[in-house]
């Protein structure tokens, strides 16, 4: 077999290999020879019949109770609130341990919010339309700008989890926004390799890692005037994402109006690719990082989403991080190059839309 070239000219090997993520400084281990070995393991439930547009007993819908005793108002876009049960607390005061280099341990305050996307109980963003997606990327940039102006929250995640696959305790679309005091290692570590980047070089990381996949094209999933998404070099899940600006943003609310436009419109287009690929409600955890709100300086710091699908072969089966991984490092069988294209060849209008049209009168 000839080793594929890949955007550094230089050949990326055909047989087992590894592949450097700069952004977190990790590696994964790449066996593309490995994809035909047979499963007999666990196979994901069925798909979850349809769904109700509004459902009495979720604690997401519009007018409904919450777990906690409140009642959701009757809501129209979106409604964002307090995490009835929050992972943050705000900060208590409290003796702080000392240095200790091995039973260390410090105090970490914030605040958690949940955001509803939808009023709608059966829809999740690959079926929401664009002025629907464009409210949620408004409610996002609020919260980050709404977190950065307190003053004692030094970061702010924006994620989603979604489907059972993922561990989401709700079909109800709705992600979650995390704001703590300090900056968690995952975002601090991409901040620090930034700062690296940019340091030796000048530019920024995402910046020129953008100039590469567009050039060689071969891991770009599809991309607007603002906006690229690409099956990262390094990715370890099987569909991975990640979605760049073209232009060098720090943050949610940097972004333009329209930017945020193409962004309604990138990530319409990518979730109804991974919708139509397994022809499922694609589950995945996504998540933003971009600058803290810490007010320190963060040269080189480039806006960019994170999709992480588990889903590898079908829409039952799954990878798991499991084994190697936990002990060594991750691995995949699947190319990112394969898994771009894949994805690219999917069509940008959802399946069930497609089905519709095909029904017979
Ligand atoms: P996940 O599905 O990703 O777990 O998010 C749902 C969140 O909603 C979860 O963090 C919160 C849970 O604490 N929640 C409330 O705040 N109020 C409720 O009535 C139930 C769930």
């Amino acid at each position: 077999m000839l080793p594929a070239m890949n955007t550094t000219g230089r050949p990326t090997p055909a047989g087992p290999h590894r592949r450097y993520n700069p952004l977190l400084d990790e590696w994964v281990l790449v066996s593309p020879h490995r994809l035909a070995r047979p499963w007999q393991g666990q196979v994901e439930a069925a798909h979850p019949p349809g769904l109700p547009a509004h459902d009495p007993d979720c604690y997401l819908c519009p007018r409904n109770r919450r777990a906690g005793g409140e009642h959701n108002p009757d809501y129209r876009d979106t409604f964002v609130f307090d995490n009835d049960f929050p992972a943050l607390l705000p900060p208590v005061s409290g003796a702080d341990g000392g240095p200790d280099d091995l039973l260390h341990a410090e105090p970490q305050s914030g605040i958690c919010r949940v955001v509803c996307f939808s009023p709608r109980h059966d829809l999740t963003l690959a079926r929401m339309d664009m002025p629907g997606i464009r409210k949620v990327i408004e409610a996002w940039t609020a919260e980050v700008e709404r977190f950065g102006r307190r003053g004692d929250i030094g970061y702010v995640q924006v994620f989603e989890n979604k489907g059972t696959a993922m561990g989401c305790s709700n079909p109800h679309p709705h992600g979650q926004i995390w704001g703590s005091a300090a900056v968690p290692h995952l975002p601090a570590r991409k901040m620090a390799m930034q700062r690296r980047y940019f340091e030796r070089h000048g530019r920024d990381l995402l910046g020129d890692y953008l100039l590469r996949e567009l050039a060689a094209g071969e891991r770009v999933v599809c991309r607007n005037e603002a906006w690229v998404v690409v099956v990262p070099f390094w990715a370890v899940w099987p569909f991975e994402t990640m979605v760049v600006p073209v232009r060098a943003v720090d943050s949610l609310p940097a972004l333009t109006s329209d930017e945020r436009e193409g962004l309604a419109d990138i990530l319409r287009r990518l979730t109804v690719r991974y919708d139509n690929l397994f022809a499922c409600s694609f589950p995945y955890s996504m998540g933003w990082h971009g600058r803290p709100t810490d007010g320190q300086s963060y040269p080189g710091c480039r806006l960019h989403a994170v999709y992480f699908p588990p889903l590898l072969r079908s829409a039952d089966v799954r990878k798991f991080l499991v084994g190697y991984e936990m002990t060594a490092e991750p691995q995949r069988d699947l190319t990112a190059e394969s898994a771009a294209e894949r994805l690219r060849a999917q069509s940008e209008t959802h399946y069930l839309i497609q089905l519709s049209h095909h029904r017979p009168e």
